[in-house]
């Protein structure tokens, strides 16, 4: 049986995938390991924008229909930052603001991250390790084809994820949590969630010392196809394959994640469409918004642990 699973995650993707193993495993047999790559400061808080979308939706506290922020949100507080003439094309909603004043706070307290993490875990009932990658935030920055470098958030948000993008610039030397590499070692199965490589997963990775432990740790890895239909669910992942893959659709999944993982999930119906990949392909639901989808997945992950 599968006791210890760890499973790298970004926002939206990852946030659902982390939902349907949360509603099929005890939260103490699990570890999500959260991209801190888009976390930085605005009005002088900490926002870790990919953990708190994760966060959001294992407690149910979520905004199912933007998939980021809290549910139930007011605009108050904005209101007030625009009477002020505050830059607004960040939206921080009431409820919201709440985390983000009191992390910053325990922070300025002295509290590492992973501290942090596990006090707001507690006080919402989640028992799971949800855990940014590092101590500190990655700071993915991207070098555009206009020949500008912009950091992720002003890209995402302000600009739509619009401007091509040339390079992801991360931060390679970053210092992995210790909490992380401690899960990482009991794991027996370690899961790519379906979230997007380039921009959510690859940061991570490409942490020098984290992708030194992934390798020589013998334990099944599998990652989930983002994309369903050979096209994302949601976001700027098209565009990105267009731009830094020599392939399209799922065989440019299947490259990217050859390095890294033994087996990747496809939709049942796409996983015949890929011959000659360059790694164990599996079926299985990958879409994980409705609850029977996010059951079957469970199997799935079963299957392909006992094949891997
Ligand atoms: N995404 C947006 O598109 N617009 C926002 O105004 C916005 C605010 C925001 C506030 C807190 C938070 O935790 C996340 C927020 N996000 C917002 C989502 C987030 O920036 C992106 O979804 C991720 O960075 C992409 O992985």
């Amino acid at each position: 049986v599968i006791k210890n699973i760890v499973m790298f995650c970004g926002g939206v993707g990852g946030a659902r995938a982390a939902l349907a193993l949360h509603e099929n495993f005890s939260g103490d047999s699990l570890t999500f390991i959260v991209n801190s790559g888009d976390d930085f400061r605005h009005f002088g808080l900490e926002i870790w924008p990919d953990w708190d979308t994760v966060y959001y939706h294992l407690s149910g506290l979520h905004d199912a229909g933007r998939g980021w922020g809290r549910a139930d949100e007011g605009t108050r507080a904005m209101e007030e930052f625009q009477r002020y003439g505050a830059p607004d094309w960040f939206h921080l909603g009431d409820r919201d603001l709440a985390l983000h004043v009191f992390r910053t706070w325990m922070r300025t307290e002295g509290w590492g991250r992973a501290r942090v993490a596990n006090h707001l875990c507690r006080q919402v009932g989640l028992s799971c390790n949800l855990l940014p990658v590092a101590e500190t935030g990655l700071q993915t920055k991207l070098l555009l084809a206009d020949g500008r470098t912009m950091d992720f958030q002003p890209w995402f948000v302000q600009e739509k994820g619009n401007p091509v993008v040339s390079e992801i610039v991360t931060d390679t030397t970053a210092k992995v949590l210790p909490e992380v590499l401690g899960c990482l070692s009991r794991a027996d199965l370690i899961l790519m969630a379906p979230s997007n490589p380039y921009l959510s997963l690859g940061p991570m990775l490409a942490i020098k010392e984290l992708a030194e432990v992934l390798d020589r740790l013998n334990v099944p890895k599998l990652a989930i196809s983002p994309l369903v239909g050979g096209k994302a669910v949601k976001g700027p992942l098209d565009r990105l394959i267009a731009s830094l893959s020599a392939f399209e659709g799922q065989k440019a999944i299947a490259e990217y994640w050859a390095h890294w993982v033994d087996g990747l999930l496809l939709p049942e119906d796409e996983a015949t469409t890929l011959e000659g990949a360059p790694l164990k392909i599996l079926a299985g639901p990958t879409l994980l918004s409705e609850a029977d989808q996010r059951a079957t997945f469970y199997q799935a992950l079963q299957r392909a642990w006992n094949s891997l």
